[in-house]
């Protein structure tokens, strides 16, 4: 056992089996700094008692015993868990946003048609939060072997993590407030990845769109519709014959024309991209994976073969570089030939049709590292899917792309590659409401960009009388979209035997509907890029649990059917068929966003007509907006708040950023100057506040300003009047005055 600080707010413990040979983790990246010798050692707020086989820390006045044990290729790790508690985390899982007295598996799975409760599903992510009176410390036990994490089902008074493996890097994270944990674990495992800016469009993808002019025609009905679209989905009929970085040339005879013409209305491609190498010894691919060596063998040294949508497959050996190098020149050369955009990365647990779950795992199948040394998959299962996007980003970047990866397994540290998407979940109600607990609890666990086939995948699943048939209505994929559009990933998907689900596909009131849930989207895209920002330099989530930016309020410890977008907006979505629900506001006033009306903290049933979700905003909120092409809004409330606006070209690699820091301080609002700007970023803001009765006057920068309506154009200061909205034209660098 070996105890050392990582940092001063992460404390590591490394337990490693006599004689083994200690593996590098693919998730943290950073190494340890001090160590501690055994005895009481004080660090800073740390008190830490190294003993022979366990540890006592105390950190923010918390007490944390943990007693390490390993029998039978096992280590099992015991911490003690108060009546109080309420644990936070553990990445994708189909439970509740409170994840106390649970007991959950890593290993990731293909886990088609998914319900409440079913585990493991894709994403192994073994970190969680204890919070107890408000104070939170954080766990996570890196291992990518199959780990089982028991919280308070066995005893209540205690958590076990069992891993299979003969090595463990157990990390205890520092708070003491929610978002200091997740922000610290962020911290260990990567900073977000920076995604294009196109990836917060509207996205549209079927299982599959095929032949080449259906993609076009789509396309074409997307933008004649206005949908905001700016991203198609290529799914597996695209190849020939499933063999991946290949087109099928019946279905796909110009693929590159038909990029092209997608770019010339301004939407980008991203095509799905299989681990499976098709077994052809005339497929180059497969011969460049054979002679290269590149490939996954079993430990006679023979290839692993598995079935996969190719038939029999290979499988990419991503655990070693060269592997992985030539992975990224795959990538690099499609991207390059034929104008792809994006990737999507999907079957990556790994899949195999013959393998129970659908999922391999063997002692037999080995993995090469870069030392050289062959290692069974099952210690390495749930870093497979890690490993490919970390070469998959690799090619997207040498291709001269800002990376787009959409990866649907995952481990920690996926965030810095790839963005996540919760898989096959089912056309249903039960899943409107699961599938944000599922999408909270990934926020929380460092993967930041994250959302939800839209509308549901699955319409047949299969359950204890046979399989279960699904019918999506008008109704549900409104409400859908309702809360969709607050994620960074807005995808709307559907399985091969779906009825269409398009934004069009049940008729004229649900499409104006979708569509005025779009142009929401897009007017909060300069909100949701700043966001996504913050995420990138911060490591703060996007979509948060309330919890985690009311630490302090007892009420919403365990509300998951509703959401904060950012630090302002809070989004109270309807989650059953019906038209009204109760909302909880935390402390302070609120303003409701479709009428400015003032609602103060506590419990309210509000009315929810169809295609406007209940939408809140925080006092003190600054909300960047997109009022018009090249016009900047600003929604605010008064009160006290900060914000910075971050902006870029949305496309070159390594940006720095032009930023603009606003402020509200009561009635008068602060706009900075852009520091860092890029040419063409606008000078003229509109302030829209939301007040309860019409001002006398408005001081900008200490001048009072005419009353007078204004056209979007850029001009001088001027404001009106409307509904409980003030609008206010603006230029940067001004203090503004609501008298
Ligand atoms: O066995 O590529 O989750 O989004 O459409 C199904 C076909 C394989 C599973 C993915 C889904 C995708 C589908 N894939």
């Amino acid at each position: 056992m070996r105890v050392s600080m990582v940092n001063d707010d992460v404390l590591r413990i490394s337990v490693v089996k006599n004689g083994h040979k200690y593996r590098e983790s693919p998730a943290v990246v950073v190494k340890p700094t001090v160590d501690l010798a055994s005895g009481e050692n004080k660090i800073g707020p740390w008190l830490v008692k190294v003993n022979e086989d366990s540890v006592h820390v105390n950190v923010d006045g918390v007490e944390v015993n943990l007693r390490f044990s390993y029998s039978n290729g096992q280590f099992t790790i015991r911490g003690n868990l108060g009546l109080a508690d309420i644990v936070y985390g553990l990445g994708e899982k189909a439970l509740p946003l409170n994840r106390k007295r649970f007991r959950v598996t890593m290993w990731n799975t293909d886990a088609y048609g998914y319900r409440y409760g079913s585990d493991p599903l894709y994403v192994s992510i073994p970190f969680f939060i204890v919070t107890k009176n408000h104070v939170s410390v954080g766990h996570f036990a890196d291992s990518t072997a199959r780990m089982v994490i028991d919280l308070g089902v066995e005893r209540g008074d205690e958590f076990t993590v069992t891993v299979n493996d003969d090595q463990v890097d157990y990390y205890v994270i520092r708070g003491p407030r929610l978002r200091d944990v997740v922000t610290r674990f962020i911290g260990i495992t990567g900073k977000p990845a920076l995604m294009p800016k196109w990836a917060l469009g509207h996205q549209q993808s079927r299982y599959s769109y095929y032949p080449q002019g259906r993609v076009l025609e789509v396309a074409k009905a997307l933008k004649d519709m206005d949908l905001g679209n700016t991203v198609i989905y290529l799914d597996i009929h695209y190849m020939d014959g499933y063999r991946i970085f290949t087109w099928n040339s019946e279905r796909f005879p110009n693929p590159r024309d038909m990029v092209k013409k997608l770019h010339e209305s301004g939407i980008k491609v991203v095509t799905i991209v299989d681990p499976y190498i098709k077994v052809d010894p005339n497929y180059q691919v497969f011969k460049e994976g054979i002679n290269g060596n590149y490939l996954t063998l079993d430990s006679d040294g023979g290839l692993t073969i598995v079935q996969g949508w190719p038939g029999k497959s290979a499988l990419p050996d991503f655990f070693n570089r060269e592997a992985r190098d030539w992975w990224s020149s795959l990538i690099e050369r499609w991207v390059r030939d034929y104008g792809v955009d994006g990737i999507w990365l999907d079957m990556n647990e790994p899949a195999a049709f013959d393998y129970p779950n659908h999922t391999v795992t063997s002692k037999v199948i080995t993995h090469r590292l870069d030392d050289g040394s062959r290692v069974p998959h099952d210690y390495l299962h749930n870093a497979y899917a890690l490993y490919e996007a970390m070469a998959t980003y690799e090619g997207l970047r040498r291709a001269g792309r800002r990376p787009f990866i959409l990866s649907r397994a995952g481990y920690a540290g996926i965030q810095r590659y790839a963005a996540v998407w919760t898989g096959d979940n089912t056309s249903n109600w039960e899943h409107l409401k699961l599938q944000l607990q599922v999408l909270l609890g990934l926020s929380i666990s460092g993967v930041t960009f994250i959302g939800a086939d839209v509308g549901g995948f699955a319409k047949y699943v299969p359950g204890d009388g046979g399989s279960r048939l699904f019918t999506l209505t008008p109704e549900l994929l409104v409400r859908w979209y309702e809360w969709a559009i607050f994620f960074p990933l807005l995808r709307n998907h559907a399985d091969v035997a779906s009825p269409d689900q398009e934004p069009w596909a049940f008729g004229p009131r649900a499409l104006e509907l979708i569509r005025d849930l779009l142009r929401l989207r897009a007017r909060l895209t300069p909100y949701l890029y700043s966001l996504m920002w913050i995420s990138h330099i911060n490591g703060e989530p996007i979509v948060r649990p309330l919890v985690y930016e009311f630490p302090n309020d007892d009420e919403v410890m365990n509300i998951d059917d509703e959401f904060m977008l950012g630090p302002f907006m809070l989004v109270a979505p309807m989650l059953n068929s019906g038209t009204s629900r109760e909302v909880y506001l935390p402390g302070g006033e609120w303003v409701n966003l479709w009428n400015g009306e003032v609602l103060k903290g506590g419990y309210h049933m509000v009315d929810v007509p169809l295609g406007k979700p209940p939408v809140f905003l925080k006092s003190g909120s600054l909300v960047p907006t997109q009022e018009s092409e090249g016009v900047l809004g600003i929604l605010a409330v008064p009160g006290d708040g900060e914000f910075t606006v971050y902006d870029d070209d949305g496309e070159s690699q390594s940006p720095t950023p032009s930023t603009l820091s606003l402020r509200i301080s009561g009635d008068r609002v602060t706009v900075g100057d852009w520091a860092n700007p890029m040419p063409q970023l606008p000078t003229t803001v509109i302030l829209k506040v939301y007040l309860g009765k019409e001002p006398s006057k408005v001081m900008v920068n200490g001048v009072e300003v005419p009353e007078a309506r204004f056209s979007a154009e850029p001009g001088q200061p001027s404001w009106y009047f409307e509904g409980r909205l003030i609008n206010i034209r603006v230029k940067v660098g001004s203090e503004t005055m609501i008298i």
